[in-house]
């Protein structure tokens, strides 16, 4: 492996799945068993907020009760024993990444466990229902959404991604199908600006053709094995 001493890591739902976390796309996952345009698009929540809020309960809730799995862990260890610069970007609203070490993480879709407020606009940590419409902490008004980014609205800390792709020597994306803009597009971004690009995922993506090298299997498997041999290069 050339010398890397720039990383970008691009994660979506498959890095949760092995830890009991429903993905996108899979048979059964989260939009077979909901319209995307009723419980995550800005329409969506006007037209029937106690579905969207409820949709954003429910998965908030499921965070108690999964465990953050190898593949989260070696990343963690990644940012520990890396001597060079790392970006995590996260697709995903969970905290696994954070509850598997990992400090600096990049949530471009915005989190479970941050609400928005409608009136005052200040984000605030968030582990609570918001069905039974709680008062903000900061102004109290009773309009509090999921601060997650939904179709339609823009993804967070674009020009920072888009600084770190321009600056990487390795672009990595793990668990994800590539299906969602503008994320599928980094690893173009990435190849464009120089970069080696490595696809970890279950399954060929829809952009794994972009990808210099992928490899297919389980990120449990996958991830500390790709950790171990960067740090070992
Ligand atoms: C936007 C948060 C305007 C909420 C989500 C072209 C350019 C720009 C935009 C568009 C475009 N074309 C269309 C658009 C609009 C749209 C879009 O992309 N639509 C798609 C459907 C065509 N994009 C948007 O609206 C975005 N905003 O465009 O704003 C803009 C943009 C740029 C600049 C200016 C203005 C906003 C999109 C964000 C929507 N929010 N989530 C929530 O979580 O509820 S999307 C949601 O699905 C996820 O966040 C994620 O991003 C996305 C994809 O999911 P994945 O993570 O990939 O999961 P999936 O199930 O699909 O795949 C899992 C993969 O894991 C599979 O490949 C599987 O094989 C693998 N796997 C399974 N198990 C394992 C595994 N891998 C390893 N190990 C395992 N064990």
């Amino acid at each position: 492996m050339t010398d890397i001493s720039s990383i970008v890591i691009l994660t979506g739902a498959g890095i949760s799945a092995e830890s009991g976390i429903d993905t996108f796309r899979s048979a059964g996952g989260l939009w077979e068993q909901h319209k995307v345009e009723d419980v995550a698009t800005p329409e969506g929540f006007a037209r029937d907020p106690d579905l969207v809020l409820g949709f954003y309960d429910m998965r908030r809730e499921a965070l108690a009760k999964v465990r953050p799995n190898a593949a989260h862990t070696a990343l963690a260890r990644l940012e520990r024993e890396f001597a060079g610069e790392l970006l995590l970007v996260t697709q995903n609203v969970d905290d696994l990444h954070e509850r598997g070490g990992s400090d600096q993480v990049l949530h471009m879709h915005g989190e479970l466990k941050s609400a928005l407020c409608l009136s005052c606009e200040v984000r605030s940590r968030w582990d609570a229902p918001m069905a039974c419409r709680p008062p903000c902490p900061v102004c109290q008004a009773s309009s509090l959404r999921p601060d997650v980014v939904w179709f339609g609205e823009m993804p967070y800390q674009m020009e920072r991604i888009y600084a770190a792709l321009q600056r990487a020597d390795l672009f990595v994306s793990i668990g994800t199908s590539g299906a969602v803009y503008p994320a599928a597009g980094f690893v173009q971004e990435a190849r464009t600006a120089g970069a080696q690009t490595l696809e970890l995922n279950l399954e060929p993506s829809e952009g794994t053709a972009h990808f210099h090298e992928a490899r297919h299997g389980p990120a449990g498997a996958l991830v500390p094995q790709w950790v171990e041999e960067v740090l070992s290069a």
